[in-house]
Protein backbone atom coordinates (compact mmCIF):
# COMPACT_ATOMS: atom_id res chain seq x y z
CA UNK A 1 0.00 0.00 0.00
CA UNK A 2 2.05 3.15 -1.53
CA UNK A 3 0.03 6.11 0.53
CA UNK A 4 0.38 3.91 3.74
CA UNK A 5 4.27 3.67 3.36
CA UNK A 6 4.32 7.03 1.87
CA UNK A 7 2.88 8.63 5.28
CA UNK A 8 5.13 6.44 7.29
CA UNK A 9 7.75 7.65 5.83
CA UNK A 10 7.06 11.28 6.27
CA UNK A 11 6.36 10.62 9.74
CA UNK A 12 9.93 9.69 10.49
CA UNK A 13 11.41 12.51 8.48
CA UNK A 14 9.16 14.70 11.26
CA UNK A 15 10.64 13.99 14.25
CA UNK A 16 12.00 16.68 15.79
CA UNK A 17 15.61 16.88 16.63
CA UNK A 18 15.91 15.62 20.29
CA UNK A 19 17.08 18.52 22.75
CA UNK A 20 20.88 19.24 23.10
CA UNK A 21 20.83 17.67 26.86
CA UNK A 22 18.75 14.97 27.11
CA UNK A 23 15.85 14.55 29.91
CA UNK A 24 16.56 11.04 30.91
CA UNK A 25 20.38 11.75 32.30
CA UNK A 26 20.18 10.68 35.95
CA UNK A 27 23.45 11.08 36.82
CA UNK A 28 25.81 7.98 38.71
CA UNK A 29 24.58 5.12 39.83
CA UNK A 30 25.67 2.01 41.21
CA UNK A 31 27.31 -0.84 39.71
CA UNK A 32 26.64 -4.62 40.82
CA UNK A 33 27.39 -7.85 38.81
CA UNK A 34 24.28 -9.96 39.91
CA UNK A 35 24.80 -13.07 39.52
CA UNK A 36 22.02 -15.11 37.67
CA UNK A 37 22.13 -12.34 34.73
CA UNK A 38 21.31 -13.75 31.29
CA UNK A 39 21.61 -12.04 27.65
CA UNK A 40 17.66 -13.25 27.34
CA UNK A 41 17.64 -10.33 30.65
CA UNK A 42 19.46 -8.07 29.41
CA UNK A 43 17.36 -8.48 25.93
CA UNK A 44 14.10 -8.07 27.93
CA UNK A 45 15.05 -4.93 29.07
CA UNK A 46 15.38 -3.79 26.25
CA UNK A 47 12.60 -4.24 24.04
CA UNK A 48 13.98 -1.43 21.32
CA UNK A 49 17.15 -2.34 20.84
CA UNK A 50 17.13 -3.72 17.07
CA UNK A 51 19.14 -7.02 15.32
CA UNK A 52 22.81 -6.10 15.62
CA UNK A 53 22.85 -4.38 18.56
CA UNK A 54 20.96 -0.80 17.26
CA UNK A 55 18.95 1.59 18.77
CA UNK A 56 17.51 4.82 17.69
CA UNK A 57 14.92 7.32 20.23
CA UNK A 58 11.69 6.37 19.10
CA UNK A 59 10.54 9.64 19.57
CA UNK A 60 13.32 12.58 18.34
CA UNK A 61 15.83 12.34 15.99
CA UNK A 62 19.36 12.40 17.36
CA UNK A 63 22.38 15.10 15.97
CA UNK A 64 24.33 11.62 16.97
CA UNK A 65 25.47 8.50 15.52
CA UNK A 66 27.94 6.45 18.02
CA UNK A 67 29.08 3.26 17.08
CA UNK A 68 30.67 0.78 20.35
CA UNK A 69 33.35 -1.40 19.22
CA UNK A 70 34.44 -3.96 21.66
CA UNK A 71 37.72 -6.04 20.92
CA UNK A 72 37.24 -9.37 22.30
CA UNK A 73 38.14 -12.79 22.66
CA UNK A 74 36.79 -15.38 25.56
CA UNK A 75 35.26 -12.78 28.03
CA UNK A 76 31.55 -13.80 27.00
CA UNK A 77 30.69 -13.30 30.95
CA UNK A 78 32.09 -9.37 30.74
CA UNK A 79 30.49 -8.61 27.66
CA UNK A 80 26.81 -9.51 29.23
CA UNK A 81 27.12 -7.07 32.42
CA UNK A 82 28.94 -4.49 29.61
CA UNK A 83 25.85 -4.66 27.72
CA UNK A 84 23.33 -5.01 30.38
CA UNK A 85 24.69 -1.27 31.32
CA UNK A 86 25.79 0.31 28.30
CA UNK A 87 22.30 -0.25 26.58
CA UNK A 88 20.18 1.67 29.05
CA UNK A 89 22.72 3.83 29.55
CA UNK A 90 23.44 5.04 25.91
CA UNK A 91 19.08 4.84 25.57
CA UNK A 92 19.18 7.72 28.25
CA UNK A 93 21.78 9.50 26.47
CA UNK A 94 18.81 9.55 23.37
CA UNK A 95 21.99 8.42 21.05
CA UNK A 96 21.27 6.98 17.35
CA UNK A 97 23.91 4.12 18.23
CA UNK A 98 24.99 0.41 17.78
CA UNK A 99 27.02 -1.86 19.37
CA UNK A 100 30.01 -3.85 17.48
CA UNK A 101 31.97 -6.81 19.32
CA UNK A 102 35.15 -7.47 16.99
CA UNK A 103 35.89 -10.87 18.02
CA UNK A 104 39.89 -12.25 17.26
CA UNK A 105 39.11 -15.94 15.72
CA UNK A 106 41.96 -18.53 16.44
CA UNK A 107 44.69 -18.39 19.22
CA UNK A 108 47.35 -16.60 18.28
CA UNK A 109 48.17 -13.70 20.56
CA UNK A 110 45.68 -11.24 21.13
CA UNK A 111 46.20 -7.91 19.00
CA UNK A 112 43.70 -5.34 20.54
CA UNK A 113 44.98 -2.13 18.71
CA UNK A 114 44.43 -4.12 15.18
CA UNK A 115 41.10 -5.18 16.32
CA UNK A 116 39.77 -1.56 16.82
CA UNK A 117 41.34 -0.63 13.21
CA UNK A 118 39.04 -3.38 12.15
CA UNK A 119 35.89 -2.54 14.25
CA UNK A 120 36.31 0.88 12.15
CA UNK A 121 36.44 -0.18 9.09
CA UNK A 122 33.59 -3.04 9.57
CA UNK A 123 31.38 -0.45 10.79
CA UNK A 124 32.00 2.44 8.54
CA UNK A 125 30.93 0.16 6.12
CA UNK A 126 27.41 -0.49 7.67
CA UNK A 127 26.56 3.38 8.19
CA UNK A 128 28.24 6.46 8.39
CA UNK A 129 28.83 6.57 12.15
CA UNK A 130 29.63 10.16 13.29
CA UNK A 131 31.65 9.06 16.30
CA UNK A 132 33.45 5.78 17.30
CA UNK A 133 33.78 4.70 20.68
CA UNK A 134 36.54 2.33 21.33
CA UNK A 135 35.33 0.39 24.61
CA UNK A 136 36.99 -2.69 26.76
CA UNK A 137 34.74 -5.46 27.64
CA UNK A 138 35.55 -5.05 31.05
CA UNK A 139 34.83 -1.37 31.45
CA UNK A 140 31.28 -0.39 33.08
CA UNK A 141 30.55 3.63 33.53
CA UNK A 142 29.15 4.85 36.75
CA UNK A 143 27.80 8.30 35.23
CA UNK A 144 25.77 8.84 32.26
CA UNK A 145 26.21 12.26 32.23
CA UNK A 146 29.83 10.93 30.95
CA UNK A 147 28.47 11.21 27.08
CA UNK A 148 29.17 9.04 24.62
CA UNK A 149 29.90 11.49 21.77
CA UNK A 150 33.20 12.78 20.26
CA UNK A 151 34.42 16.36 21.06
CA UNK A 152 36.69 18.41 18.67
CA UNK A 153 39.78 16.51 19.76
CA UNK A 154 40.35 12.56 20.46
CA UNK A 155 38.82 12.04 23.40
CA UNK A 156 40.13 9.58 26.53
CA UNK A 157 37.47 8.59 28.26
CA UNK A 158 38.03 6.15 30.91
CA UNK A 159 40.09 8.84 33.14
CA UNK A 160 38.74 7.48 36.41
CA UNK A 161 38.82 3.89 36.78
CA UNK A 162 38.13 2.26 40.29
CA UNK A 163 41.47 0.50 40.02
CA UNK A 164 43.36 3.32 39.90
CA UNK A 165 41.80 5.14 42.59
CA UNK A 166 39.83 7.06 40.38
CA UNK A 167 42.56 8.88 39.23
CA UNK A 168 44.89 9.01 35.81
CA UNK A 169 47.35 6.54 36.50
CA UNK A 170 49.68 8.90 34.63
CA UNK A 171 49.18 11.84 32.58
CA UNK A 172 48.91 10.67 29.24
CA UNK A 173 47.35 7.28 29.88
CA UNK A 174 45.20 6.33 27.06
CA UNK A 175 43.45 2.93 27.80
CA UNK A 176 40.37 1.55 28.46
CA UNK A 177 37.55 4.23 26.21
CA UNK A 178 38.50 6.44 24.08
CA UNK A 179 36.41 8.39 21.37
CA UNK A 180 37.63 9.39 18.22
CA UNK A 181 35.43 11.07 14.94
CA UNK A 182 36.36 9.28 11.67
CA UNK A 183 38.47 12.48 10.54
CA UNK A 184 40.30 12.26 13.78
CA UNK A 185 41.13 8.86 13.50
CA UNK A 186 41.95 9.08 9.70
CA UNK A 187 44.52 11.77 10.56
CA UNK A 188 46.13 10.01 12.66
CA UNK A 189 46.25 6.64 10.08
CA UNK A 190 44.31 4.71 12.63
CA UNK A 191 46.36 2.56 15.35
CA UNK A 192 48.87 0.65 15.45
CA UNK A 193 48.52 -3.35 13.92
CA UNK A 194 51.78 -4.46 15.00
CA UNK A 195 51.46 -4.64 19.18
CA UNK A 196 50.74 -8.39 19.43
CA UNK A 197 49.94 -9.54 23.33
CA UNK A 198 49.86 -6.57 26.24
CA UNK A 199 50.42 -3.92 26.61
CA UNK A 200 51.86 -0.04 24.95
CA UNK A 201 49.24 0.37 21.89
CA UNK A 202 47.16 2.41 24.09
CA UNK A 203 50.72 4.16 24.78
CA UNK A 204 51.14 3.96 21.17
CA UNK A 205 48.42 5.73 20.00
CA UNK A 206 48.47 8.94 22.53
CA UNK A 207 51.62 9.44 20.92
CA UNK A 208 50.11 9.50 17.26
CA UNK A 209 46.98 11.67 18.72
CA UNK A 210 50.43 14.10 19.08
CA UNK A 211 52.24 13.54 16.49
CA UNK A 212 49.70 14.21 14.25
CA UNK A 213 49.06 17.45 15.58
CA UNK A 214 46.21 17.00 17.55
CA UNK A 215 45.42 17.50 21.47
CA UNK A 216 43.59 14.92 23.96
CA UNK A 217 40.38 16.26 25.26
CA UNK A 218 38.71 14.29 28.32
CA UNK A 219 35.86 14.63 30.34
CA UNK A 220 35.53 16.07 34.08
CA UNK A 221 36.91 13.52 36.79
CA UNK A 222 33.27 13.70 38.27
CA UNK A 223 32.00 11.74 35.98
CA UNK A 224 34.68 9.90 33.76
CA UNK A 225 34.21 7.14 36.36
CA UNK A 226 34.29 3.38 35.37
CA UNK A 227 34.50 0.15 37.61
CA UNK A 228 36.56 -2.42 36.15
CA UNK A 229 35.00 -5.69 36.21
CA UNK A 230 38.14 -8.09 38.49
CA UNK A 231 39.91 -10.44 36.27
CA UNK A 232 43.50 -12.16 35.64
CA UNK A 233 45.80 -11.92 32.45
CA UNK A 234 44.22 -14.11 29.72
CA UNK A 235 46.00 -16.55 28.12
CA UNK A 236 47.35 -15.53 24.64
CA UNK A 237 47.57 -12.22 25.86
CA UNK A 238 50.89 -11.88 27.97
CA UNK A 239 53.00 -8.74 28.32
CA UNK A 240 54.37 -7.91 24.79
CA UNK A 241 58.14 -7.62 25.59
CA UNK A 242 59.00 -5.36 22.02
CA UNK A 243 56.46 -2.67 23.42
CA UNK A 244 59.26 -0.81 24.72
CA UNK A 245 61.09 -0.79 21.28
CA UNK A 246 57.98 -0.28 19.23
CA UNK A 247 56.91 2.66 21.30
CA UNK A 248 60.39 4.35 20.60
CA UNK A 249 60.06 3.68 16.77
CA UNK A 250 56.34 5.68 16.58
CA UNK A 251 57.77 9.03 15.32
CA UNK A 252 58.96 6.78 12.25
CA UNK A 253 56.32 4.68 11.82
CA UNK A 254 53.10 6.01 12.19
CA UNK A 255 52.42 6.79 8.77
CA UNK A 256 53.38 2.97 7.12
CA UNK A 257 51.52 0.75 9.84
CA UNK A 258 48.31 1.36 10.67
CA UNK A 259 44.66 2.46 8.67
CA UNK A 260 46.42 2.23 5.54
CA UNK A 261 47.91 -1.26 5.67
CA UNK A 262 45.79 -3.00 7.65
CA UNK A 263 45.22 -6.85 6.20
CA UNK A 264 42.47 -8.80 7.52
CA UNK A 265 39.71 -11.14 6.85
CA UNK A 266 36.53 -11.29 8.21
CA UNK A 267 35.17 -14.69 9.34
CA UNK A 268 31.52 -14.37 9.79
CA UNK A 269 29.16 -11.30 10.63
CA UNK A 270 26.09 -12.13 12.32
CA UNK A 271 23.55 -9.90 13.39
CA UNK A 272 22.84 -11.03 17.20
CA UNK A 273 19.82 -9.19 19.18
CA UNK A 274 22.18 -7.21 21.63
CA UNK A 275 25.67 -6.30 19.37
CA UNK A 276 27.21 -6.91 16.16
CA UNK A 277 29.38 -9.68 15.94
CA UNK A 278 32.31 -9.41 13.29
CA UNK A 279 34.96 -12.76 13.69
CA UNK A 280 37.67 -11.79 12.27
CA UNK A 281 41.42 -13.63 11.13
CA UNK A 282 43.90 -10.55 12.27
CA UNK A 283 46.73 -13.10 11.18
CA UNK A 284 49.83 -13.29 13.11
CA UNK A 285 53.23 -11.71 14.32
CA UNK A 286 55.56 -11.02 11.18
N1 LIG B 1 40.63 -8.72 25.58
C1 LIG B 1 39.82 -9.84 25.35
N2 LIG B 1 40.34 -11.08 25.48
C2 LIG B 1 41.63 -11.29 25.84
C3 LIG B 1 42.44 -10.17 26.08
C4 LIG B 1 41.92 -8.91 25.96
O1 LIG B 1 38.64 -9.70 25.04
O2 LIG B 1 42.04 -12.45 25.94
C5 LIG B 1 40.09 -7.37 25.34
C6 LIG B 1 39.02 -6.93 26.33
O3 LIG B 1 38.14 -6.05 25.72
C7 LIG B 1 39.87 -6.25 27.37
C8 LIG B 1 40.87 -5.50 26.49
O4 LIG B 1 41.11 -6.40 25.44
O5 LIG B 1 39.11 -5.40 28.17
C9 LIG B 1 42.15 -5.09 27.20
O6 LIG B 1 42.81 -6.21 27.77
P1 LIG B 1 43.01 -6.46 29.33
O7 LIG B 1 41.68 -6.34 30.02
O8 LIG B 1 43.75 -7.73 29.51
O9 LIG B 1 43.92 -5.30 29.79
P2 LIG B 1 43.98 -4.77 31.24
O10 LIG B 1 45.19 -3.90 31.21
O11 LIG B 1 44.19 -6.01 32.23
O12 LIG B 1 42.69 -4.18 31.63
C10 LIG B 1 45.38 -6.70 32.29
C11 LIG B 1 45.24 -7.82 33.29
C12 LIG B 1 45.39 -7.34 34.70
C13 LIG B 1 45.61 -8.50 35.63
C14 LIG B 1 45.63 -8.04 37.07
C15 LIG B 1 45.71 -9.21 37.99
N3 LIG B 1 45.35 -8.85 39.33
C1 LIG C 1 51.38 1.00 31.11
C2 LIG C 1 51.23 0.27 29.80
C3 LIG C 1 49.87 0.52 29.22
C4 LIG C 1 48.79 0.14 30.24
C5 LIG C 1 49.02 0.88 31.56
C6 LIG C 1 48.04 0.48 32.63
O1 LIG C 1 52.61 0.71 31.68
O2 LIG C 1 49.71 -0.20 28.03
O3 LIG C 1 50.35 0.62 32.01
O4 LIG C 1 48.15 -0.89 32.84
N1 LIG C 1 52.29 0.71 28.88
C7 LIG C 1 53.36 -0.04 28.60
O5 LIG C 1 53.52 -1.17 29.03
C8 LIG C 1 54.40 0.58 27.73
S1 LIG C 1 47.24 -1.63 33.89
O6 LIG C 1 47.50 -1.05 35.20
O7 LIG C 1 45.84 -1.42 33.46
O8 LIG C 1 47.56 -3.07 33.85
O9 LIG C 1 47.50 0.42 29.75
Amino acid sequence: NLSLQAKSTVKEELLPYCPTESPLISGPFRVTFPSKLTLEDVKRKNPLVVRGGRYRPPDCESKHRTAVIIPHRNREHHLKYLLYYLHPFLQRQQLNYGIYVIHQAGNYTFNRAKLLNVGFKEAMKEEEWTCMFYHDVDLIPEDDRNLYTCDRHPKHVSIAMDKFGYKLPYNTYFGGVSALTPEQYLKMNGFPNNYWGWGGEDDDIAVRVALSGMLISRPSVQVGRYKMIKHEHDKGNEENPKRFNLLAKTRRTWKQDGMNTMEYRVLSKEYMPLYTNITVDIGSEK
